[in-house]
Parts: C-alpha cells; sequence; structure tokens
C-alpha cells in the first residue's frame, strides 16, 4: 500500500469515519552542499519518491487529533494550547507528535477550525532523507489548503523549520522544507538559503543512463541532540570572528587570512562551507554544461571535506563511499546532516548491482549491520493527493 492509502485507511480505523482529503509530501537527498543552508550558502537537494501522507477531517471544535500508523498512538490538544506548549513546554508532547502539531502552531494555530490527522509513510526514519521534512510540509500543505491561509510554498516550508527548530528542538537551516515543499520530477532544486531563490536545475539521470544509489547504513542520527548544533555554533563563531553576517560572505580566496585568524578545529569548519558553497555552484554549471556524469569529482571532494574537514562522517559512510567507488561508481558522498544516515553514489545503469554488492561485503568485512540500498528518482514536492 502507497503512503496515500495508508493514512486514509489509517484515519478510518482510527476516527471511525472518513477524511475530506489526503495531502503528501516527500522526503530529499541532497546531491551536493552540506551544512551550507544555516550558513546563508546554496544546496542542491531533490525531493524523492518516498513520501509521507496525511489524511484530514475537519472538526466542529478547536480541538487537533494525530495519530501516526508508525506509533499507532493519538494525541490530542486544544488548538488554543499550542501556544503554551511550544516551546517552552514541548516535553510534554510525544516526540513524533511534535512535528504535525509544531506545524499547525507556527502556522498561527487559535481561531482556526480544528482537525483530525492521520499519518503514514514510507520515508525511512533516521536514514538522513527528512522524514521531518516530510511529515512537515504534509501537514502544512493540507493546513494551508482547509484553512485557507493562502501562503506560498517558501512561507510554508519557513513553518516547517520553525517547528523543527523550536517544537522539536533541532536547530536545522531551511533546506529539507524547501527541498519537499519545491520538487519537481527530473530536476534538482539550486537554492540560495540567503534569499530563498530557488531554480530548478534538470538532472538528466535517466538519458545520461545513471542511477542515484542511496546506501542506508542503518546507524540513527537525530539533529535535536549533540554534532549538528555544535557545528552550527562553530559556523557562528567563525563568522563572528571573521566579521561577516555569515560564512556565506566568505570567499575561497579569503581563506589564507581566516587561517591566520581563527583556532585550527574553527577553521576547518569554516573551510568546509566556504568550499562546499563552491562545489554547489561548480556542480550546478557542470550539470549543465557537460551533465551529470562529470559531476562525480565534486561529490568526492565534498565527502572529503565532510570527513576532514567538518568531521561530521562516520566510519559506515566512508566504507560505503568508499566501496562505491572502488566498484565503479562516478561519484558518492555522505548526505544529510551526518553523524549516520545515508550516503549517495552516482552510478552507471548496469553498475548499480555490482555497487550493491560492494557495499554490502564491504559492510560485512568491517562487522557493520548490513546496509539498506535502493535507487531514488527526482520527485514532486508537496501535493493534494486525493
Ligand atoms: C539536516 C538539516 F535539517 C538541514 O537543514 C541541513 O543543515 C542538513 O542537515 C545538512 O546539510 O538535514
Amino acid at each position: 500500500m502507497n503512503a496515500t492509502s495508508a493514512a486514509r485507511a489509517l484515519f478510518v480505523e482510527a476516527f471511525s469515519s472518513t477524511p475530506i482529503g489526503t495531502w503528501s509530501a516527500p522526503g530529499r537527498v541532497n546531491l551536493i552542499g552540506e551544512h551550507t543552508d544555516y550558513n546563508d550558502g546554496f544546496v542542491l537537494p531533490f525531493a524523492i519518491q518516498h513520501r509521507t501522507a496525511v489524511s484530514l477531517g475537519l472538526r466542529d471544535d478547536d480541538r487537533i487529533r494525530v495519530v501516526s500508523a508508525l506509533t499507532g498512538d493519538t494525541v490530542e490538544v486544544a488548538l488554543r494550547a499550542l501556544d503554551s506548549l511550544f516551546p517552552a513546554q514541548r516535553d510534554e508532547v510525544p516526540d513524533w507528535a511534535r512535528y504535525p502539531l509544531g506545524v499547525a502552531w507556527a502556522l498561527g494555530a487559535e481561531g482556526r477550525r480544528g482537525v483530525d490527522l492521520a499519518f503514514a509513510s514510507n520515508v525511512p526514519i533516521g536514514a538522513g532523507l527528512s522524514s521531518s521534512a516530510a511529515i512537515e510540509s504534509a501537514t502544512a500543505a493540507a493546513l494551508n489548503d482547509v484553512w485557507q491561509l493562502g501562503l506560498d510554498r517558501s512561507t510554508l516550508a519557513r513553518a516547517g523549520r520553525r517547528a523543527e527548530n523550536d517544537a522539536v528542538g533541532a536547530p536545522t537551516g531551511i533546506m529539507d522544507q524547501m527541498a519537499s515543499m519545491t520538487g519537481r520530477a527530473d530536476a534538482a532544486i539550486f537554492l540560495d538559503c540567503r534569499t530563498l531563490t530557488a531554480e530548478l536545475v534538470d538532472l538528466g539521470f535517466v538519458d545520461a543512463g545513471l542511477e542515484l544509489v542511496v546506501i542506508d547504513t542503518g546507524v540513527a542520527h537525530a539533529h535535536a541532540s549533540g554534532g549538528y548544533g555544535d557545528r552550527r555554533t562553530a559556523c557562528e563563531r567563525g563568522a563572528a570572528a571573521l566579521g561577516v553576517a555569515a560564512l556565506r560572505d566568505v570567499r575561497v580566496e579569503d581563506l589564507p587570512r581566516a587561517a591566520e585568524l581563527l583556532d585550527n578545529v574553527t577553521f576547518r569548519r569554516v573551510r568546509h562551507i566556504v568550499t562546499e558553497n563552491q562545489r554547489v555552484i561548480d556542480t550546478v554549471q557542470v550539470l549543465r554544461s557537460e551533465g551529470p556524469r562529470a559531476i562525480g569529482p565534486l561529490l568526492v571532494a565534498s565527502h572529503a571535506s565532510m570527513r576532514d574537514d567538518f568531521e561530521i562522517s562516520v566510519p559506515e559512510l566512508d566504507t560505503a563511499v568508499e566501496a562505491s567507488l572502488a566498484a565503479g561508481a562516478l561519484g558518492a558522498r555522505m548526505t544529510g546532516g551526518g553523524f549516520g544516515g545515508a550516503a549517495i553514489a552516482l552510478v552507471a545503469r548496469d553498475d548499480v548491482d555490482a555497487v550493491v554488492d560492494a557495499a554490502t561485503a564491504a559492510f560485512a568485512a568491517s562487522g557493520f549491520r548490513a546496509p539498506t540500498c535502493f535507487t531514488v528518482a527526482p520527485s514532486a514536492g508537496a501535493a493534494r493527493d486525493d
């Protein structure tokens, strides 16, 4: 059953009534541009075919009920109570329910009509494929329609980020929500995270005989704790020491001066962001001038920068990348926030099995849990399904 049918079936089972509609939104992979979003920089993600769906029913009061196929539990609160729950009392809300309730809160729920929401998803959780942005974007798209808010996609993406930052407590940027809201089949989104200007870039994987393979390491990550926030703090420290509003404003040619001003760790964090921004720009240019077969070296350089300078890779991700490249991938890198999750490999169609076999064998040889491997296709963003 796809996510849309599963959400509808769950709604009927949980609420004993028929939903008025179902909306869905995708997860994403990021082709290149990691941790650049909260530095006002550039990213190049694309929405994938895995989606989270929400079936919605209107209520006659001001309450919101949410139920998830994942956990099976139902959470119910008054819309007017959301302002006192978020952000201060978020611990009173079960983890998963902070995402949809946080979006309702971020959209300004008080005074709106109550809703019942049932969620189902086939976006892998904890794999760095933005299962959280998918639930946020599906919720935002649905509430925008039924509450007749008339908000554009960037504004809905910002509401999703606010939910993530303040209701969930993860200090993330805007990339995932923008990818989930604005994805298009066959294209990546070249996003300027300072202005939120988004350009679609044709990927041409099909015509070039290429597949993008996801190698999910099974190492779970969470951005509400630990390393992600530390990296963000280091970037802010670097920007302040260099006297710029954000690391977006530092150019590659400024790096020698930065090396003199910053301690070694902060400098390496800065160098990752500055060179990664340039790699995103270069990738877009290479895609447009030479096509997707030529972007491999940029993906490989991005991974090395994350492993050595930003230090957000883990042995499983490095193994996935090295094994893919050894088996003939044109390029490979970890994708998403790091500290676990998935790697991506750009692979000629005929080499997909060899890459998957090589990654699986390398994991076994290292004593790691077997990875889950699948291909992803650039897909449409949030939409109403029925
Ligand atoms: C996570 C965050 F949610 C994004 O905002 C982005 O920072 C990414 O990690 C790293 O590029 O997905």
